[in-house]
């Protein structure tokens, strides 16, 4: 699997996506640092959301090979901003989480944040279910 950086906002659903990559227990527990498991590192919400720590984004994406970009479907907000792929130096992808609680139109609309931040290829997942985790592992292979 590429070594990923998890990027979204707060509660989107990294954690649990990386959990479930993992094939651990999906058990909630709030991101509090950059840290790595395995090829994935993960970083708390509020990196995203309060400007003066979008750096330590951008330096912990130099240790990666891939970013990824998380939007939770049952939010109406842009969470990153316009062209927001080009801070990294690795290539990025979208996933749209949360899917078993949103509508298809939800799902649409996160993909389109997604595109405006940047993205050319965006998944679909629930972290929760595990449906669209199988094309994720296989993009991540
Ligand atoms: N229904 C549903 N809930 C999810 C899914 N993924 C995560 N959640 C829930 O959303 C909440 C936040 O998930 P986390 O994975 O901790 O979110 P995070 O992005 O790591 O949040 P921070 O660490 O605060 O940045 C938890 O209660 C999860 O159970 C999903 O696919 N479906
Ligand atoms: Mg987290």
């Amino acid at each position: 699997m590429k070594r990923i950086l998890l990027v979204g906002s707060v509660g989107c659903g990294k954690t649990t996506l990386l959990q479930r990559l993992h094939g651990d227990d999906l058990v909630y527990s709030k991101t509090e640092s950059i840290y790595a498991e395995g090829q994935v590192v993960d970083t708390p919400g509020e990196y995203l959301e309060l400007p003066w720590f979008k750096h330590a984004l951008r330096l912990a994406s130099f240790e990666v090979e891939l970013v990824v970009l998380l939007a939770s479907a049952t939010v109406y907000e842009a969470k990153f901003p316009p062209g927001f792929t080009t801070f990294f130096m690795p290539p990025s992808i979208g996933v749209v989480t949360k899917t078993d609680i949103a509508t298809p139109e939800q799902v649409s609309i996160a993909g389109d944040y997604l595109r405006l931040a940047g993205v050319t290829e965006t998944l679909s997942v629930s972290a929760l279910t595990g449906d669209g985790m199988a094309a994720l592992t296989e993009r991540l292979a």
